[in-house]
């Protein structure tokens, strides 16, 4: 009797669990209206890639200066400037003078490199 309680309480918990976790889905699948979608800012991979050459890298403070074009999602125009990396690792293999590609975003206050790569 115990048992059985127990086993259709877990069942409850499951389908629960699993109808939240498609609802989640969901909400990323492309099929929602792009209306409905939250601004840009949200995760970092709905961030759009600006251009940049790289001037210099401090790895040990996590930071890099760019000389970056259009951040559309900033609304801001080409300048050099000092970003943060969110996870200095993404600095590894970047040097002064390649050309990237980044997204970047404010957080906390702080213009901070999302993700950094290459030019293709
Ligand atoms: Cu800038």
């Amino acid at each position: 009797m115990k048992s059985t309680l127990r086993t259709t309480l877990m069942a409850t918990l499951l389908a629960a669990a699993s109808s939240l976790a498609l609802a989640q889905h969901s909400g990323h699948s492309p099929a929602v209206s792009p209306s409905a979608a939250p601004p840009a800012a949200a995760a970092p991979g709905a961030l759009p890639w600006a251009e940049a050459e790289v001037r210099r890298v401090d790895a040990g403070a996590g930071a890099v200066t760019l000389r970056h074009g259009d951040i559309r999602n900033l609304d801001m125009p080409p300048m050099t400037m000092v970003f943060k990396a969110r996870n200095p690792a993404i600095l590894n293999g970047i040097k002064a003078g390649d050309k990237v590609r980044f997204t970047a975003d404010q957080i906390n206050g702080t213009y901070t490199v999302l993700s950094i790569e290459p030019r293709p």
